[in-house]
C-alpha cells in the first residue's frame, strides 16, 4: 500500500525530473541565439545627438538583456561613422562605443559584441574592430507558396501564415527576423521564385506589408518574386508584353500601390522564361526588354530588379551552355538597378560545379551569385554537409576576366553609380520546432549570413562560431566536431557524385541516386544519362573544344586548363570530359579504379562521422544529440546506397571488378533500381525501407 506520504514523494520526484529535464530540454528552437537574459539590465546608452529609431531600440534591448560586461554601452549614430551598415566597436577602459553612419550598423555591432561574448572572442582594453559588409544587399529567397507549402523544402511548412494574415502576426516572424540580423540578412524574399500572380492581390500585399512591418525594425528589407505574365494571369490585360504601353501603365499602378503599403520595398526577384515560368520571351522580347521594364518603374522609388540567369531549354545546346549564351548578348544593356542572379554553377545547384562562367563574361552588368542554403541536391535534412566550403570553393575561384578577379571580388565591384552588390541564398527555414529539419543545418543558415557580410572569413572560423553558440564551448565537443564539419562537404561528393560527375539523382524529389533513371516522355536534360554518359568506353560529358564547347565560355588560361584532360583539374574531370575507364590518373591508378576508392572513402567518412558524434554526447543536450544521431547513422547508410548504385550500375558498363580492398556492396542492383522514395514528406523511417 502506498501511503499518503510516500504519494507526494513520488508526485515530487516526477516534477523534479520534469524541472530538471526542462532545465536541459533543446528543441532547437532558439538556433545560435542561446544567450542567458541578466537579471539586471545592462547599461546601455545612446550618445549625445543619436536620436531613438526602432532598429536602436531593438540594438539596446538586446544589449539590456544579454550584455554581460561591467561598464557602459554607449551606442552612437553618426555622419563621420563606417557607410555602408558598416560599423567600428571601441572598447574604452570598461566601456564599449558602438558607431555607425546608420541604425543597422549600430545593430549589427551589438549583435557582434554578443557574438564575441558567447565565443570568448572579447575585445582588449583599447581594442578597436571596424567592419564593413562584403555585400550590400545579403538576401535570402524563400521558395514558399501562397498555399503554405516550400518548394525543396524540408523543415515543414512555410513560416508564413498567409491565412491567419494581416490580423494575426505570427511570433515566429519576429524571431525569424532577430536570427537574420544576428548574422546580417537585410533583406528577404518571401515568396517562390516559381511565382503565383496572385502574390500581387491587393489582399496578399496587405498581408506582405504585416510581415514587412515586423522585418523592418531588424534592418530587413522585403522583396517579392514576381510572375511575369501577373498582369494577364491576374485577368486584367490581354497581354504581359513588356514593351505594351498597358502593361507598362499595369505594372507603375501595382508598383505604386506596393510602396504605399511598404515604403522601403526592395524591389522583384524575377524568374523569367525558365522551366515553364512566363516571360518576355513568349512576346518576342529580350531578358533585357523584361528586366529594363520592371527596373525603370522600380527605380524612382529606389527599388532592384533581381533577373535570374538560371535558363535552359530543350534543346541540342548542352544545358551548361545555355545561360551564359541567352544573357552575354545583352552585357551592358541592362539598367544600373537589375542585378542578374547567377547560380554558382552553370546547370543547377549539383554537389560540385565549377563556378558559372558567367561570373568572369559579363563586365558590365551587375552581377550576384546565388547559392542553395537548402539541401535539395545534398541529403535534405537529412545529411549533415557544412555547405560554406562549397560556397567559398566558388567565391574565391578566379576569374581571369580582364584585370582579374575572384567571383568574389567580381560580384562585389559595382557597375554603375547606383548599383548595389548583392549576394542570394535559397532559405532552408520552415515551421518545424528546430527552423530548419536538421539542428545541423541552422549552421548553413548563420554561414550564409557570415560569409555574405564577409567573403573572408574562413569555413573553419564560421564553423567554429556556429558551434559555441549552438552547442558547446568545451573544446572536447568543438574540435573534433568542426572538423567533422569542414570535412563533410567533400565526403558527401565522394559518396554521391565524384570526380565532376552530376545530376544523376532520383527524379523528382532528388534525394538518392538514380544513374539508371529513364521515365519514357521526359526531357533529355532532366535524366541522369545526359550527364554521366557512361558507355563501354568511359565515362562523362566532354565539353572540351571537340564536344560541347563549355570550356570556350571560361576565360584563359581556364579554357585551357579544363580543356586539357592531362590539367584539368580531377574533382571537374567528368564535368568536362568523356574519359575511359582505363584513362591513368595522376596516382597511377585508372579511372574506374579511382571512382571505386573514392566513392568507398565517402562511405568510410561517413560512418566515421557517426563515431565522431558519439563522442560529442557527453557534451551536448540528449536531445539534439540523438535526433542528430539518427541522422548520421541514416546518412552513412545513404553513403552506402549511393556507392552501391553508382557503382554496381556503372560497373554494367565498365565490366572492371571493385578492387578487392574496397568494401564489399551492401546491396544489389536489381533491388536498389526497384525502390521508390514517396516524393513527399518522407523522413529518416522511410528511408529505413530501402532493400
Ligand atoms: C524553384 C531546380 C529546382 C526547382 C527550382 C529551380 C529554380 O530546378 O529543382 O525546384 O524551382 O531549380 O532554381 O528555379
Amino acid at each position: 500500500m502506498i501511503n499518503g506520504y510516500d504519494r507526494m514523494k513520488n508526485w515530487l520526484w516526477i516534477i523534479g525530473l520534469f524541472f530538471v529535464l526542462s532545465l536541459h530540454a533543446e528543441d532547437g528552437h532558439r538556433l545560435w541565439l542561446r544567450m542567458e537574459r541578466n537579471a539586471v539590465p545592462a547599461d546601455v546608452r545612446l550618445v549625445e545627438g543619436t536620436r531613438r529609431t526602432d532598429i536602436l531600440d531593438i540594438a539596446s534591448r538586446e544589449l539590456k538583456d544579454f550584455w554581460k560586461g561591467e561598464g557602459r554601452v554607449l551606442l552612437c549614430v553618426s555622419k563621420g561613422g563606417a557607410t555602408r551598415d558598416g560599423f567600428t566597436i571601441r572598447k574604452k577602459g570598461q566601456d564599449m562605443e558602438l558607431s555607425s553612419a546608420s541604425d543597422r550598423g549600430v545593430l549589427y555591432a551589438a549583435y557582434d559584441l554578443l557574438r564575441r561574448q558567447q565565443t570568448g572572442d572579447l575585445l582588449s582594453d583599447g581594442a578597436v574592430v571596424t567592419e564593413m559588409p562584403s555585400y550590400d544587399i545579403r538576401i535570402l529567397n524563400h521558395w514558399d507558396n501562397p498555399d503554405g507549402t516550400v518548394e525543396r523544402g524540408y523543415a515543414g511548412r512555410s513560416i508564413w501564415r498567409w491565412d491567419e494574415l494581416p490580423e494575426t502576426v505570427s511570433p515566429l516572424y519576429e524571431e525569424y527576423a532577430r536570427a537574420n540580423a544576428s548574422v546580417g540578412i537585410n533583406a528577404v524574399v518571401l515568396n517562390n521564385v516559381n511565382a503565383k500572380p496572385q502574390m500581387l492581390s491587393t489582399g496578399m500585399l496587405r498581408k506582405v506589408a504585416v510581415i514587412a512591418d515586423v522585418l523592418r525594425p531588424y534592418g530587413i528589407r522585403t522583396y517579392l518574386s514576381v510572375n511575369f505574365a501577373s498582369p494577364k494571369a491576374l485577368g486584367e490585360l490581354p497581354t504581359a508584353d513588356p514593351l505594351d504601353a498597358d502593361v507598362q501603365r499595369w505594372w507603375k499602378k501595382k508598383t505604386k500601390e506596393i510602396y504605399c503599403l511598404i515604403p522601403d520595398f526592395g524591389g522583384f526577384l524575377v524568374k523569367a522564361n525558365s522551366e515553364g515560368e512566363p516571360g518576355p520571351q513568349d512576346y518576342g522580347r529580350t531578358h533585357a526588354d523584361g528586366a529594363n521594364m520592371l527596373a525603370g518603374i522600380l527605380a524612382p522609388h529606389g527599388g532592384v530588379v533581381m533577373w535570374r540567369a538560371f535558363v535552359y531549354q530543350a534543346s541540342s545546346l548542352d544545358r551548361a551552355c545555355q545561360a551564359y549564351e541567352e544573357f552575354m548578348p545583352f552585357d551592358g544593356q541592362f539598367h544600373e538597378n537589375v542585378i542578374v542572379q547567377v547560380k554558382n554553377g552553370p546547370i543547377d545547384f549539383q554537389p560540385r560545379e565549377p563556378f558559372s562562367p558567367l561570373f568572369g563574361a559579363m563586365q558590365h552588368t551587375q552581377v550576384m551569385p546565388e547559392f542553395q542554403i537548402t539541401q535539395e541536391y545534398l541529403g535534405q535534412s537529412i545529411h549533415t554537409v557544412f555547405l560554406p566550403t562549397m560556397w567559398k570553393a566558388c567565391l574565391d575561384a578566379e576569374t581571369y576576366r580582364d584585370g582579374g578577379g575572384t567571383v568574389a571580388e567580381v560580384t562585389q565591384h559595382r557597375v554603375g553609380i547606383h548599383s548595389r552588390s548583392a549576394m542570394a541564398g535559397v532559405a532552408n527555414i520552415g515551421d518545424v520546432v528546430n527552423w530548419t529539419g536538421s539542428d545541423m543545418a541552422q549552421a548553413n543558415w548563420y554561414a550564409f549570413g557570415r560569409l555574405c557580410w564577409n567573403t573572408d572569413l574562413s569555413v573553419a572560423q564560421i564553423a567554429e562560431e556556429f558551434l559555441k553558440q549552438t552547442f558547446s564551448t568545451d573544446e572536447h565537443f568543438v574540435e573534433p566536431v568542426r572538423q567533422l564539419l569542414l570535412r563533410s562537404w567533400d565526403t558527401a561528393v565522394s559518396y554521391m557524385m565524384p570526380l565532376g560527375l552530376h545530376h544523376i539523382f532520383a527524379f523528382g524529389h532528388h534525394y538518392g541516386p538514380e544513374p539508371w533513371c529513364a521515365p519514357p516522355n521526359t526531357r533529355p536534360d532532366w535524366l541522369p544519362k545526359y550527364y554521366h554518359r557512361a558507355d563501354s568506353i568511359g565515362i562523362g560529358f566532354d565539353r572540351t573544344v571537340r564536344g560541347s564547347k563549355a570550356v570556350l565560355q571560361y576565360h584563359e588560361p581556364l579554357a585551357t586548363l579544363y580543356g586539357n584532360l592531362e590539367t584539368c583539374p580531377e574533382e571537374y574531370l567528368l564535368w568536362f570530359h568523356h574519359v575511359p575507364w582505363e584513362y591513368v590518373m595522376r596516382n597511377g591508378l585508372t579511372l574506374w579504379d579511382n571512382l571505386c576508392y573514392i566513392y568507398n572513402s565517402g562511405v568510410e567518412d561517413a560512418w566515421e562521422f557517426v563515431d565522431f558524434w558519439q563522442k560529442a554526447r557527453p557534451y551536448i543536450d540528449s536531445e539534439r544529440y540523438e535526433r542528430l544521431l539518427k541522422r548520421f547513422e541514416r546518412q552513412a547508410k545513404d553513403a552506402e546506397w549511393w556507392r552501391d548504385a553508382c557503382l554496381l550500375y556503372f560497373q554494367r558498363y565498365s565490366r572492371r571488378s571493385i578492387p578487392a580492398d574496397c568494401l564489399p556492396p551492401v546491396h544489389k542492383l536489381e533491388d536498389l533500381m526497384k525502390f521508390k522514395l514517396h516524393i513527399d514528406n518522407y523522413t529518416v523511417a522511410d528511408m529505413d525501407n530501402l532493400p
